[in-house]
């Protein structure tokens, strides 16, 4: 995020675009609604009804698929109705000319038969957006899980740039980042590309640096990205490159990848599975190697949040005998396999990082622990420099110091509706239970509020049309899977668009998504595939199948549940 999260309040306008903090981050969500409280005006861009749209000015209920187009008419109308910062354009950008051929394209009156909004409301919420100050954009995964994902949020920050939306307080553009530590694993390095500290792996003095610190030849090969893993066991281009052993470790791919019955094939077909997990999850049904590690509880260290702010956290209970943290398993597999790993505590791997990393080389533990929490960058560790709440004041990271502007057409989804496959399908999250529901699903109590096969909201037309009522099972169908799911009659999605949460094993959506992955980021389009919906005559067999389902996968998970029934009354 260019933005730090305490600024949220500060907006004058929020852009909330693909983004359902309500359900996702409800302590994000404080700060959007204290800001409204404060004044602040708010656009929602979502397909659904969600909390943030209630509170909105202005929402666009775009059809899902189309953000591109639709920010390319936002910025189409900002420059037609001149209502640019000129000035910023002038001395701190660069390509505006070129932007300009692209989005000149992009009339309201041609895009509003694309994306389902009156040309009336693409004029209103662009004048909203490019006249109030300041004004910063939060987006989600609407815009990320897409395969043209990389292309609307570099359009985004177009608008950002064309209205001086940079480089002061409570302005930019902010991802808000998933996991607790989603940025953490980022800042660490955890990329295909990346050394810690967002060092390319392709960059020779980066690599010599790294050579010298590690005592080893490292290579400047980039590496693979997760989702193409399937595909590099089952239909290796080079055979010779097929994966053989897969080490998953703080993930369950036979849960939250897309197409499931893809990765449960490829997980089959490795030779070796390690799993390295807190829980039991449904990709350890395929290891041949468990290895059990501590949970946020039983260790310390730092944390990223998703606005680059490092947070100290701490140890409260010992783990169980013999339970390893994640950092000494990996040395201690490192060190087995020849190239040897001694650390003594967190500290040690914290300080070789900052040594490594110039962006991050102020963030002591000492200032972390005085402070409360540090914002990359930090470069200096003397206790005056706090960090950075939002960044490009003055110049940006280009070596030109400027800001560049990019415009691309708009392509929609790869896999769209039709006869046989009527319905839109998009995905996400709901506030009670968390992605692969390893953590929450060992929740009693989480378990007691929302159970299996979760549900499928089905707009009030579709249900009438199908027959359907509220809480029947239905069967849903994809050219890749099918799953059960409960209906939920709403209006919060719109005739023809049903919307699952991909949590759950039986009621799993993953079964039904489509794997077609955005070229830079190689994220899949989680958000939009088609499906079917068959009615089940039989609802008694169905409830009865969600159940006895659920227990016998429960049970091969290593789950006692035995009296679960007389607990859960
Ligand atoms: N309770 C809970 N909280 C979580 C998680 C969880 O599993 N449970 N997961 C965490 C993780 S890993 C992440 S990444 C974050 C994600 O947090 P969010 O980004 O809020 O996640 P989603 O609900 O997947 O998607 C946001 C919205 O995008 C909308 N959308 C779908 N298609 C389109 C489209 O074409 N255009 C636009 N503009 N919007 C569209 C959806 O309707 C949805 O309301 O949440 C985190 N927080
Ligand atoms: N259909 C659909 N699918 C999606 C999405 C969607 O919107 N729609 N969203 C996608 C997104 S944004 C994300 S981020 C993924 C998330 O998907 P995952 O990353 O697969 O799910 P998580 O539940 O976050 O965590 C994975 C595992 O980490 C384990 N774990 C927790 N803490 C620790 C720890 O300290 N150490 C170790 N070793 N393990 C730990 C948990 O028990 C769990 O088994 O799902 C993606 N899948
Ligand atoms: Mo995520």
């Amino acid at each position: 995020m260019t933005m730090g999260v305490q600024e949220i309040e500060d907006a004058g306008l929020i852009l909330n675009f693909g983004y359902n903090g309500a359900d996702s981050h409800p302590i994000v969500q404080r700060r959007i609604i204290r800001a409204r409280q404060k004044g602040a005006k708010i656009i929602c861009v979502d397909p659904r009804v969600i909390e943030s749209a209630r509170i909105a000015d202005i929402h666009l209920q775009l059809k899902g698929g189309t953000n591109l187009a639709l920010v390319n008419a936002l910025c189409n109308v900002i420059y037609t109705e001149g209502l640019m910062d000129e000035k910023f354009i002038r001395e701190k950008t660069t390509d505006f000319d070129e932007f300009v051929e692209v989005i000149k394209k992009y009339t309201p009156e041609d895009v509003s038969p694309i994306c389902r909004i009156s040309p009336e409301d693409i004029r209103k919420a662009a004048r909203l957006y490019a006249t109030t100050k300041p004004a910063m954009i939060l987006y989600g995964m609407g815009v990320c899980q897409f395969g043209q994902a990389v292309d609307v949020v570099k359009t985004l920050a177009d608008m950002a740039l064309m209205t001086g939306n940079f480089g002061k307080p409570a302005t930019g553009i902010g991802p808000v980042r998933g996991q607790n530590n989603v940025q953490g694993a980022c800042d660490m390095g955890a990329l295909p590309n990346n050394y810690p500290g967002y060092q390319s792996i392709t960059d020779d003095a980066v690599r010599e640096k790294f050579e010298k610190a590690w005592g080893v030849p490292l290579s400047n090969k980039v590496g693979l990205p997760l989702t193409h893993v399937p595909r590099r066991v089952l239909r290796p281009e080079d055979p010779s490159k097929q994966i053989h052993a897969y080490y998953i470790f703080g993930e369950d791919p036979a849960q939250t990848d897309p197409d499931i019955n893809e990765v449960r094939e490829a997980l089959e077909k490795c030779d070796l599975v390690i799993l390295q997990d807190i829980f039991m999850n449904r990709a350890g049904q395929y290891a041949d190697v468990v290895l059990p590690s501590t949970s946020w509880g039983e260790h310390e260290g730092v944390y990223s949040c998703c606005d680059r702010g490092f947070q100290r956290f701490h140890k409260m209970i010992e783990p169980p005998e013999g339970v390893k943290v994640d950092w000494q398993i990996i040395s201690e597999i490192s060190t087995a396999m020849g190239y040897p790993m001694h650390y003594n505590n967190t500290q040690e791997i914290w300080d070789e990082m900052r040594r490594l990393c110039p962006s991050f080389a102020g963030a002591t533990y000492e200032k972390l622990e005085a402070t409360g929490g540090v914002q990359w960058p930090c470069r200096s560790e003397d206790m005056s420099d706090k960090g950075t709440v939002y960044l490009h004041k003055g110049k940006f990271s280009n070596p030109d110091g400027k800001g560049r502007f990019y415009a691309t057409d708009w392509r929609p989804p790869q896999e769209l509706t039709d006869t046989e496959y009527p319905l839109i399908l998009n995905t996400g999250r709901e506030v009670g239970h968390y992605s692969a529901r390893t953590m929450t699903g060992n929740c009693r109590l989480l378990r007691s509020l929302e159970d299996e096969p979760g549900w499928v909201q089905i707009n009030p037309e579709d249900c009438l049309e199908y027959g359907l009522e509220h809480g029947d099972l239905v069967r849903l169908e994809s050219r890749r899977g099918w799953c059960l799911s409960r209906v939920s009659c709403t209006d919060r999605t719109s005739p023809g668009a049903v919307f699952m949460t991909y949590q759950w094993w039986i009621g799993a959506c993953n079964m039904l998504t489509n794997p077609n992955l955005d070229p830079v980021s190689n994220t899949p389009e989680y958000k939009y595939c088609s499906v079917r919906i068959e009615c089940i005559e039989d609802q008694a067999w169905a409830e009865n199948y969600v159940v006895t389902e659920y227990r016998r996968l429960r049970e091969s998970m290593g789950i006692d549940v035995s009296g679960e029934e007389a607990a859960v009354q």
